[in-house]
């Protein structure tokens, strides 16, 4: 029975590859090339602000969000999170939308990863 099952597999497959049994040989998934969105420093913008933002749009924890702020205004830039494209644009998107809402100058970049 298992022998049977095991013929009817193999003779699906040679169906499907004009009679050689392919194995496969590149995997079937194919990971997504990732993007940083990399926040930047400005004189303006509260740090509260931009720890705010890590928490909610970049779902860090506050003290992750601290130590980024920090890295951007010490250093000017960071990186706020690595991400597949529309994923980066979607939050760069939701980052300039808040910052522009309440006033601030944040800016943010996306880059290769
Ligand atoms: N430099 C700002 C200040 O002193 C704080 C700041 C941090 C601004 C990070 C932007 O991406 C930034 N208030």
């Amino acid at each position: 029975m298992r022998y049977s099952v095991c013929m009817a597999e193999r003779d699906e497959r040679r169906d499907q590859t004009g009679g050689a049994v392919k194995e496969r040989v590149k995997p079937k998934t194919k990971e997504p090339t990732l993007y940083s969105v990399v926040l930047l420093n400005d004189d303006y913008t509260p740090m509260g602000f931009v720890v705010e933002v890590l928490e909610t749009i970049f779902q860090k924890s506050p003290a992750e969000s601290y130590r980024i702020m920090m890295q951007v205004h010490t250093g000017g830039r960071g990186v706020a999170g690595i991400y597949p494209w529309e994923v980066a644009e979607t939050k760069v998107d939701l980052l300039l939308t808040a910052a522009r809402e309440a006033g601030h100058p944040l800016q943010a970049t996306i880059e290769n990863a």
